[in-house]
């Protein structure tokens, strides 16, 4: 399966492990990245010495190449994008933002800048501003989203921009990477199927609301205060529509969400924590570890694929 974006990874798979803050930590990243993908650390809202101890700790775990993730809205992004460097960390995807001023000093260490977007203009500013490659992200993520779906975003970034584009958002088997493969994406980023793997650290109530998750069982939040953010439905997104309906203010809203990811992901209360997880949790129906995961993807994809001469 080899596509520009292992070779530009030095992975043996196009398949990249998404950022998810509290989850995609050093155990996960070092699991995805030995398995042949790509593993992230998420930094998330963290400090940045914990984000320089998870790259130590995942370098104890695997030889192979990893990245960090960071979420732009944090108070410590100036910081971890200084480490990121310091550690000499190959690539880094950002979120919920652009990562312009940071892009100087990152292409001068020799980072790889792979910019999630969730549109066609960031997309190419991304690639204007020296971005190796983009993460196209359908609203069908999990977490923070953007408007447009993976089935249009995906070609009309691919249309806009040189660079080769990973699709995300609604991707967990070989069906759906041999679509976004389709739709001209060279590689995907997946999050949901990741979270109940062995390697993944977060409580099991969490695992098993993926696991039990129907088709129809997520809820975006937020699409009044302009941070719309999907998970599952519990609760809190219950408690928050309701008062996004009456026309509540964003701070009365913060205030049900506020520390909300750790409470499902660490605490294990998925009934009032934030259960970020994309549309595809219905699809998610088996735990396995990375290494069963990423093979039963890429034998999946092969299949689809097969005498197609999409990729070596
Ligand atoms: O970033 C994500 N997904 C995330 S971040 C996150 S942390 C969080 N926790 C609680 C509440 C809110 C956030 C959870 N999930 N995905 C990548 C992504 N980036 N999706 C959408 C965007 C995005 C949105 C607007 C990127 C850029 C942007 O505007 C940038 C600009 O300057 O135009």
């Amino acid at each position: 399966m080899k596509t520009e974006v292992t070779e530009l990874l030095g992975i043996e798979y196009p398949i990249i492990q998404g950022g998810m803050a509290w989850v995609a930590e050093h155990h996960l990243a070092a699991g995805v990245s030995e398995a042949g993908g790509l593993g992230l650390i998420a930094a998330a809202s963290a400090p940045a010495q914990w984000v320089r101890d998870q790259i130590h700790a995942a370098r104890k775990l695997t030889d192979k190449p990893f990245g960090v993730n960071i979420m732009l809205m944090s108070p410590e992004a100036d910081e971890v994008a200084k480490v990121i460097v310091e550690e000499g960390v190959k690539v880094v995807t950002t979120g919920a933002g652009s990562p312009e001023k940071y892009m100087k000093m990152w292409k001068e260490a020799g980072v790889k800048v792979i910019p999630v977007v969730a549109s066609v203009a960031l997309a190419k500013r991304m690639e204007r501003c020296g971005a190796d490659a983009v993460v196209a992200e359908g609203c069908e993520a999990g977490g923070h989203i953007g408007e447009s779906t993976t089935m249009t975003l995906v070609p009309q970034v691919v249309d806009a921009v040189k660079i080769p584009v990973i699709a995300a958002g609604g991707i967990a088997d070989g069906r759906g990477i041999a679509a976004a493969f389709m739709l001209g994406a060279r590689g995907v980023q997946m999050g949901t199927h990741f979270v109940v793997t062995d390697e993944s650290q977060v409580h099991e109530n969490y695992k098993d609301r993926i696991i039990k998750a129907k088709d129809i069982d997520t809820r975006v939040t937020g699409r009044t205060t302009g941070h719309p953010v999907r998970a599952l439905r519990n609760e809190m997104t219950r408690k928050y529509i309701e008062l996004e309906k009456k026309g509540a203010g964003f701070e009365e809203l913060e205030k049900l969400t506020l520390g909300g990811l750790r409470k499902a992901v660490v605490d294990g209360d998925v009934a009032n924590g934030s259960v970020m997880s994309g549309q595809i949790a219905g699809l998610v129906k088996e735990r396995m570890s990375c290494q069963a995961l990423i093979q039963k993807l890429v034998s999946e994809t092969d299949q689809l694929m097969k005498g197609m001469g999409f990729y070596e």
